[in-house]
């Protein structure tokens, strides 16, 4: 491991982790971590930029999938109505002013198991409008079959969102319709269409520290390496069953330590250190000072936009106070910092 007061090298090469390592950063004294972290983030990134992404969910609920966080499956009673997929017209409308409030990127979520050839169809029509408005596009449908990430390619896709969620070993506990497996066949399709993948998890879920390790050891050891990494804390949706197990009540479940969100932050801006690291669902329950903390752990992008797909996120003016407290500002699009700026 670095020697944690030294200063630290922007990322050149890439390096295989162990859990052993993960675990070790995990056990470091707070303080000694947030300063590891802002040293790798320093060295790769402006370290006030923060980069802008807003959601849309295009095609709400009805999801035939069983993910145990998910307000979108058919299988959990959460009140939420199936609905069916958004105009072109509208989706266009609504990227517009995402990118007048000020975002970079926008995200297109579809409550699917993996799209259908003629959702496809739709789907590429809403890439080429919105990237033609000059804003950065990213889908994230599910899984994907042979040929479909090169027809998104095609329509001038630039991100596909689709998250490890957990690590391997506890996978099964959340999710039992698909497998880790598939989610890597298909962020292997995504890379070899040449779309850039976007690729992280959830916390909070009830599972061990080793878990989380494992979850970022996974992240970090995908060669090459997810160019955004969103963490999500688990949003306790009434009547999904992770919000129930945790604790009896919806929603009243024992909540993960924010301390403990803020290391995973860190970690894996320290195991990622070229990636966008996205402080993703949950910003509204953590509140502004933990909020500041995961940027000073390497957080350099969010959710903009005062909805998720389907719960709340901070709304656009909170956000803007927020920045403007802490002097942060919005990265352009490709905004990187090059090693040795
Ligand atoms: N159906 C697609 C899929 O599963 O990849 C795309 C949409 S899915 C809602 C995208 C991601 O949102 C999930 O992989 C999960 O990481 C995150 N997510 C969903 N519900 C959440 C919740 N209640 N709390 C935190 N993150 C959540
Ligand atoms: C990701 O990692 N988080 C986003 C996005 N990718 C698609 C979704 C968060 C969803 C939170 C719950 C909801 O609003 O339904
Ligand atoms: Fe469906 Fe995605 Fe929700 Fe799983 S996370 S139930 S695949 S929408």
């Amino acid at each position: 491991m670095n020697d944690m007061t030294q200063p630290v090298a922007a990322a050149t090469t890439r390096k295989t982790w162990t859990l052993a390592e993960l675990e070790a950063l995990y056990a470091l004294p707070f303080n000694d971590l947030m300063f590891h972290a802002q040293n790798v983030h320093r060295a790769n990134f402006d370290a006030n930029a923060v980069q802008l992404s807003t959601l849309l969910s295009i095609k709400t609920g009805g999801c035939s999938e069983d993910c145990g966080y998910c307000s979108q499956s058919a299988r959990h009673d959460t009140g939420l109505e199936r609905e069916k997929m958004l105009d072109v017209a509208e989706v266009v409308a609504t990227a517009r002013a995402a990118k007048e409030a000020g975002a970079t990127r926008f995200c297109m979520g579809a409550a699917w198991r993996g799209p259908k050839e003629k959702d496809l169809g739709a789907v590429t029509e809403m890439v080429r409008e919105v990237k033609a408005l000059g804003l950065e596009t990213c889908v994230t449908l599910g899984m994907l079959k042979p040929g479909q990430a090169e027809q998104l390619k095609d329509a001038g896709l630039d991100y596909y969102n689709h998250n490890l969620d957990t690590a391997s070993e506890f996978y099964g506990q959340v999710i039992t319709t698909h497998t880790h497996g598939d989610r890597l066949d298909t962020l292997a399709r995504v890379r070899d269409a040449g779309i850039h993948v976007c690729c992280g998890g959830i916390v909070g879920m009830g599972e061990s520290r080793r878990v989380r390790a494992g979850l970022i050891l996974e992240l970090a050891n995908l060669d090459p390496q997810p160019e955004s990494v969103p963490i999500n804390m688990l949003v306790k949706v009434p009547g999904t069953p992770l919000a129930v197990e945790q604790g009896g009540e919806a929603g009243k479940g024992e909540n993960l330590d924010p301390f403990e969100f803020v290391r995973t932050i860190a970690i894996a801006r320290i195991t990622m250190p070229a990636s966008h690291v996205r402080l993703s669902a949950g910003r509204q329950e953590l509140g502004e000072g933990v909020q500041a903390l995961c940027f000073l752990a390497g957080a350099n992008s969010i959710f903009y936009g005062d909805k998720l797909l389907t719960t709340g996120n901070p709304d656009v003016s909170a956000d803007a106070a927020l920045f403007a407290k802490l002097g942060l500002h919005t990265e352009p699009v490709q905004g990187r910092r090059c090693a040795g700026h």
